[in-house]
């Protein structure tokens, strides 16, 4: 009899397979795919939950809050912070760290999450998605501070994503490859279906929101206007392009299909480095698309050797196929 392999086995076996498998890891690991269970359950209510809309509230970053990013936010925080597992959490709705109440034991991890990601598709019931990274912590103080928090993305220990689409998937990387795994509501398990994800090399398809073009940097705007040349200009081959707008599914589609995303650098708001944030979107987002074989880049530097300084700092974001963010990479070389 064939038994279907769930992200739980699937971790534990990774694990035990590894001389310093990590029975804490795994145990983290576990409450996040709660989360993210819990939360997909949240997202396919819909409208008969009652909770589609905007706060009066903003974020730290001045964005409007849905009601559901503060919702996700909370069921992110509560599945996770009695785990024991924990020394505190960052997220992109939260102003500063989240400390674990002093009623709950404390470990040896960071966890740094985007509990909606995409939220402005929720109202319109597209895709949306949730973004975490896990860290160690060093520090010896029970209440870590946003200086534990910045390190390079190449520390990051696991980084994952779930999907709320068309199926709920999970998506998730410990640094030995990336693997994805399809919520079956029968069961009410993460199953694998997507075993060692590898993004094709080449691609026809790029993303980028086309609307702030006027505001893009040389390096993208030859890279763009030369795709949309098609057949008959220089790449000399016909280009298709996409945007949801939700980060999670662009990258969703690259690593299955290929292609190229880009949220680069602009002149829009000279005080931004980019819109998407390094902690929660850019370092997870990379970390997967590098293990499955991509490039992630702000243009002019591999984005997991960024040097964070701040939690919610903004990076341009190029990702995906090798061989498409090579040639965006060396138009920015050349400039
Ligand atoms: P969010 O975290 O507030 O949802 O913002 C991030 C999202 C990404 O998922 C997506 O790539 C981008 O913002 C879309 O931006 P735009 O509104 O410019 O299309
Ligand atoms: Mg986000």
């Amino acid at each position: 009899m064939q038994i279907a392999t769930t992200i739980t086995q699937f971790l534990a076996d990774e694990q035990s397979g590894q001389p310093h498998g990590n029975p804490d890891l795994l145990a983290l690991l576990g409450q996040v795919v709660t989360a993210c269970k819990i939360i997909s359950n949240e997202v396919n209510k819909g409208a008969l939950s009652g909770v589609m809309g905007s706060l009066e509230s903003e974020n730290i970053q001045g964005e409007t809050q849905k009601k559901l990013d503060v919702i996700t936010n909370d069921i992110f925080i509560c599945t996770t912070e009695r785990g024991g597992r924990l020394a505190g959490m960052a997220s992109e709705e939260m102003d500063d760290v989240y400390q674990i109440p002093d009623h709950y034991s404390r470990g040896q991890y960071l966890l740094v999450f985007d509990p909606l990601d995409g939220s402005s598709n929720v109202d319109v019931n597209i895709s949306v998605g949730t973004i975490f990274s896990v860290l160690r912590y060093e520090g010896s103080s029970a209440h870590p501070s946003a200086a534990d928090f910045l390190q390079p993305g190449t520390q990051q220990v696991a980084a994952g994503y779930a999907l709320y689409g068309s199926s709920t998937m999970l998506v998730i990387t410990t640094g030995r490859g990336v693997n994805g795994f399809t919520l079956d509501t029968n069961i009410g398990e993460f199953v694998l279906t997507h075993a060692d994800m590898a993004i094709p090399t080449d691609t026809k398809e790029f993303a980028i929101n086309a609307s702030n073009q006027r505001f893009w940097e040389e390096p993208v705007l030859r890279y763009v206007t030369e795709c949309v040349a098609g057949k008959t200009g220089p790449r000399g081959r016909d280009f298709n392009m996409r945007w949801v707008a939700s980060m999670v599914a662009e990258v969703h589609r690259i690593l299955i299909r290929g292609g190229i995303f880009m949220y680069p650098k602009d002149n829009k708001d000279p005080t931004k480095a980019g819109k998407l944030r390094l902690m929660y979107e850019a370092n997870p987002m990379s970390f997967i698309v590098e293990q499955a074989g991509g490039l992630s880049s702000t243009g002019r530097q591999r984005i997991l050797d960024v040097q964070p300084e701040g939690l919610h700092q903004r990076v341009p974001v190029i990702l995906g196929s090798k061989n498409e963010v090579e040639v965006v990479l060396s138009y920015h070389a050349g400039q």
